[in-house]
């Protein structure tokens, strides 16, 4: 396989690890937790895994023998960068603790264990992907792994290779799944231990004991790197507003955090749109707002920032969504023999007034979205609609109107951009390789010391690596309960964008600033070698959350 110069070098980066890890690791065990709400409720469904105490790893002079064991690995859901990383340190977790230890990894996501598809993973292997973006070494899978007869499928494999331990790498479902399987192998006494590691891009996946999800660091350098040319040129040219939608499905980290790093003249956050209970019409007005203000200083470019999953948070499309999921899960024949000329009046006919109006004065492009393309579970599929172009196609309606009243004075042309594939199989950054490192091998100790339903856990972050502190959180700490498709179930909740957050008021207080003013910010790439503040910075979100 051809390698290119960066890859060769990235190969022998050796990742930085906590002190605490480097030696012989001692496990000493905190108070005892509970859920973060309802904490009847999920003590009821986890009765061998609610409650367990924290636990922090210490260096120790005691050396202890341990066992070699076998190991399972998987990746579940969406890429990130350092996934690899996470199972090479892993791997040089449990072959520190004997080197007769072995790790089997789960080919495609949790599908893997179901199906006993899987492969041993061994040096050889493992060596080739250290320090590389992808999941690509076992690749990744969206199975939900959450009934029984998938639990005792997965079991049989588990039994036939010798496995005692499970490594689920994954974002706040598929932990929440692990969880439930830790306490279902533990309430069979199978003797399998679960360990998650926390994943997503997008940022969602944190509280007080998980700082971050890994990831998140480098696709938000990335997507700024790039967000950062397209300002250059921007300010260039002086031509184009740049219409960039971020990925990240519900929350707004993705959006907010590059918003800090390139300074954009407009950034929309969906939980602000929420709080504020703010019309699609609001958004296109406030964006229109700021062209026209720019334009009346002679200038016609600027940059704006869209969280992929907007479109859920403003109340009434939410509201208009809803209607139309009921109403073609219950007419979806009836729809099918619609003409397409006629399927957007047959629409406007059947729904709710209020929806009716929102629904007509959408673009021909997202109305048809909202019609096509529902989910196994009905529903619409938000990240397939172009909300950067819904936005920019209104904002020029709006503004062609403005013109007419002598409201707008200059020229307005948009580009349109989705930025999200492009970060998440990227090369880790210095910070994602240490950090998913540390990962995986956290979940070695914590599987040394018997451990099972917690989730490995790095903190103390924007410290030097050596300082980082690493230990084991019960996934249960991190449970509430939440209607899903009808039903009350236990879920690790997941972590919006604050608006009383130290990275949201970050922005906002500088928002008006950069909207009237060019004070665009261009990162450039990522650097792997260098001087550490070019190459060890972490993001702005959890520098301002650490209040650096
Ligand atoms: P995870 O939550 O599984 O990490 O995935 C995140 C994400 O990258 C979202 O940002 C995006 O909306 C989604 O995955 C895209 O999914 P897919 O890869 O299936 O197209």
């Amino acid at each position: 396989m051809t390698k290119s110069a960066l890859q060769i070098a990235r190969a022998a980066y050796q990742p930085k690890l906590p002190k605490a890890l480097k030696g012989n690791v001692k496990a000493v065990a905190g108070a005892a937790t509970q859920s973060v709400a309802d904490q009847e409720a999920i003590q009821k469904l986890f009765p061998n895994t609610y409650g367990m105490p924290l636990i922090k790893f210490e260096a120790t002079d005691e050396a202890i023998e341990f066992p070699a064991i076998n190991v399972g690995v998987i990746l579940s859901g969406g890429q990130a960068p350092g996934g690899h990383n996470v199972i090479s340190g892993l791997f040089d977790g449990i072959k520190k603790l004997n080197k007769d230890s072995k790790l089997y990894g789960f080919i495609l996501g949790p599908g893997g264990l179901v199906d006993h598809n899987y492969m041993e993973l061994t040096a050889d292997i493992i060596d080739e992907y250290r320090n590389t973006g992808g999941f690509d070494i076992i690749g990744s899978g969206r199975t939900k792994l959450e009934k029984e007869d998938q639990f005792e499928k997965g079991y049989e494999i588990l039994k036939e290779l010798g496995i005692k331990a499970l490594v689920i790498i994954g974002g706040d479902d598929s932990n929440t799944n692990a969880c439930v399987l830790a306490e279902y192998y533990a309430a069979k006494n199978y003797g399998v231990q679960v360990i998650g590691c926390p994943k997503t891009i997008d940022g969602d996946l944190k509280n007080e004991m998980i700082e971050t999800s890994f990831g998140f660091d480098t696709a938000c350098k990335t997507y700024s790197e790039v967000i950062g040319n397209i300002q250059r040129d921007c300010n260039s040219a002086r031509k184009y507003w740049h219409f960039i939608k971020l990925m990240g499905r519900s929350a707004s980290h993705i959006a907010l955090e590059c918003a800090l790093q390139v300074q954009p003249n407009i950034c929309i956050v969906s939980e602000e749109v929420e709080a504020k209970d703010m019309s699609l019409d609001d958004v296109v007005t406030y964006i229109a707002t700021a062209v026209a203000n720019r334009a009346a200083q002679g200038n016609n470019f600027g940059t704006v920032l869209i969280p992929e999953g907007l479109v859920e948070f403003i109340p009434a499309m939410k509201r208009l969504i809803a209607e139309l999921n009921d109403f073609l899960a219950a007419n979806a024949e009836e729809f099918s023999h619609i003409k397409k000329s006629h399927q957007r009046d047959y629409i406007i006919s059947k729904l709710t007034p209020e929806n009716a109006a929102i629904y007509a004065s959408l673009p021909e492009g997202v109305a048809r979205q909202l019609t096509l393309d529902r989910d196994p579970h009905g529903n619409v599929q938000v990240s397939l609609i172009e909300t950067e172009k819904l936005l920019s196609e209104m904002v020029g309606k709006k503004l062609a109107a403005w013109k007419e009243e002598g409201k707008f004075v200059g020229k307005f042309a948009a580009q349109h951009h989705f930025f999200g594939y492009e970060g998440r199989c990227a090369a880790p950054s210095n910070f994602d390789a240490d950090y998913c490192y540390s990962l995986g091998y956290t979940a070695a100790s914590l599987i040394a010391n018997g451990k099972t339903g917690y989730m490995s856990s790095v903190r103390n972050t924007t410290a030097s690596a050596d300082e980082w502190i690493a230990g084991g959180v019960p996934i249960t700490m991190m449970m509430n309960m939440e209607r899903r498709h009808g039903e009350m179930k236990p879920v690790i909740q997941k972590a919006l964008v604050k608006l009383d957050g130290a990275p949201f008021k970050a922005f906002a207080a500088q928002r008006e600033t950069w909207a009237k003013e060019t004070a665009y910010v261009y990162p450039g790439p990522i650097q792997y070698f260098g001087p550490t503040e070019v190459c060890d910075q972490p993001t702005k979100t959890l520098q301002l959350e650490q209040g650096k």
